[in-house]
């Protein structure tokens, strides 16, 4: 097992649109799993390859209350049912002690691969549909901040980059 580095804001590796993976393999399993570490170490209810600096599509999460819970997507693919939309106060281990309120589909359905390589469909709403579109956001170089103002996004860089300074 391995705790991985998480990539911050503004680094530009986070743009990177991560590849379908082609084989759920060894090395998979091995990522997943120190992903789950990471995620929990942090502690996260989600974490996308992307922010470990591996950009293949694969994310992990567990929205449970007790990290008891813990999913792996591949490959996943997202469409919104219905037309409902939804706020909530997102953060992200890739923006670091800042907190800001996002809109999105409430209500999703997900097609993905598991570990063993077998696809799987299910629906979401709530949390756990917040979490999975934050998370394939991450894998298309997306980050939550591109949804707020310029202004607040660029207080936020200037704070992060500032902090980055001080620890190199
Ligand atoms: O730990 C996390 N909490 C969170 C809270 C609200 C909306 C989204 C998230 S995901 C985040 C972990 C993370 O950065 N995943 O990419
Ligand atoms: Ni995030």
């Amino acid at each position: 097992m391995a705790l991985l580095p998480i990539l911050e804001f503004p680094d530009i590796r986070l743009r990177t649109v991560a590849k379908p993976v082609i084989q759920v393999d060894e090395h998979i399993r091995q990522l997943a799993r120190d992903m789950l570490e990471t995620m929990y170490a942090a502690p996260g209810i989600g974490l996308a390859a992307t922010q470990v600096n591996h950009h293949v599509r694969l994310l992990v999460l567990d929205v449970s209350e007790d990290q008891s819970q813990p999913q792996v997507f591949i490959n996943p693919e997202i469409e919104p049912l219905g037309q409902e939309r939804k706020t909530y106060d997102e953060g992200c281990l890739s923006v670091p002690g800042f907190y800001e309120t996002v809109e999105r589909p409430d209500h999703i359905r997900v097609n993905a691969i598991d570990l063993d390589g077998k696809p799987f469909t299910l629906t979401a709403d709530g949390l756990l549909s917040v979490c999975i579109q934050h998370e394939i956001d991450h894998l298309d170089g997306k980050l939550f901040v591109d949804y707020i103002s310029p202004l607040k996004r660029n207080r936020i860089k200037s704070k992060l980059e500032k902090q980055h300074r001080a620890r190199a």
